[in-house]
């Protein structure tokens, strides 16, 4: 493809080139200053995509149902964003079904991106990254959104603000349902997938699960589904999506720009609590003059509340004084 030198990335973008798509996300994910200006020229076309997050404990089975939900929408002629944030078993290599063919397919059909993410620097910046490489590949024309994040704490949570529905994955034997249920997931869940439903204890896991949502969210617009499925045998990936579908339509029919825009806010405030603490407390930060004055023999007390003054001074000032 021939590219001019003048030629930006969102252009190239927007004209199909994967290249710069690949370019772009590395932008996003290492923090790079060149990357906000592209996303904002590229914004008028984010928002069309539908997002799937995929989140569940180490092992559940999340990178093969996301490879199955990807096949079965090719299927259907929808093509497919991948973003795989740390990912202990990577997509790229094939080795991970064991089912070296049909990986090879879907690396080489070009209705398919596929993109791994590392986990490096702080837990907050991952989840911008992530969001941010949503954005990109929702730009560039993907009909759906696959992201994976593994379910083990808040800051792999905050990763699915980027997504419009969640599916939670969890399995039989260890990380059962106590387990998720103690770790949150089930709180970020809108659709429970009961994966490897082909081994011992998966229908219990199921029905406890069914109980379990029937107890805790009695008042919720959407009952959550609990989908049972086996993603090592490709059954139940119909379902999986169906149910997804399914929460779509709740939320299209319930407004979707107030959804999308109650997780953006939430998008907001964490990228903007987490470069706050980067610059307050980084090289160039706060550190020395704390020190200086708890010297002095202030307490820890009546440092923060100065510091704290001071930082937040034309906060509460009238909007018009600000500008
Ligand atoms: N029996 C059975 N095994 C499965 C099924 N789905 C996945 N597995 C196996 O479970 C193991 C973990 O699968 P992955 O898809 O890598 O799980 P993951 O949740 O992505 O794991 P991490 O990304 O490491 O957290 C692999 O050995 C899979 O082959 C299933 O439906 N049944
Ligand atoms: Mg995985």
């Amino acid at each position: 493809m021939q590219v001019a030198a003048s030629e930006t990335l969102a252009a190239r973008i927007e004209r199909g080139d994967r290249t710069a798509l690949a370019r772009m996300i590395s932008w996003a994910e290492n923090g790079d200053p060149r990357f906000a200006a592209e996303l904002a020229a590229l914004w008028p076309r984010v928002g069309r995509a539908w997002r799937i997050g995929v989140t569940g404990p180490p092992g559940a089975g999340k990178s093969t149902l996301v490879n199955e939900l990807a096949r079965v929408e090719r299927s259907r002629e929808r093509t497919v964003g991948i973003c795989a944030v740390d990912p202990s078993s990577p997509f790229t290599g094939g080795a991970l079904l064991g089912d070296r063919i049909r990986m090879d397919d879907r690396t080489l059909d070009p209705g398919v991106y596929i993109r791994s993410m590392a986990s490096r620097g702080s837990h907050g910046g991952l989840a911008r990254a992530a969001a941010s490489a949503c954005d990109v590949l929702d730009a560039f024309g993907f009909a759906t959104i696959l992201l994976e994040t593994v379910g083990v704490g808040q800051a792999e949570y905050d990763v699915l603000d980027a997504a419009d529905t969640v599916v939670v994955v969890l399995c039989p034997g260890a990380g059962d349902g106590i387990q998720a249920m103690k770790a949150g997931l089930l709180e970020v869940a809108d659709v429970l997938v009961v994966n490897k439903s082909d081994m011992p204890g998966a229908e219990r896991l199921q029905n406890d699960l069914i109980e379990a949502v029937h107890v805790r969210f009695t008042k919720r617009a959407w009952s959550v589904p609990v989908v049972a499925a086996s993603a090592g045998t490709s059954k139940g990936i119909e379902d999986v999506l169906e149910a997804v579908a399914q929460h779509r339509a709740h939320v299209e029919a319930s407004g979707l720009e107030a959804a999308r825009r109650r997780k953006r806010i939430e998008q907001v405030r964490h990228s903007v609590s987490e470069q706050l603490a980067e610059r307050l407390w980084g090289p160039k930060g706060l550190r020395g003059r704390v020190e200086a004055e708890l010297e002095r023999g202030a307490s820890p007390h009546a440092v923060a509340a100065a510091l704290l003054e001071e930082i937040t001074q034309g906060l509460n000032r009238p909007t018009e004084a600000r500008r």
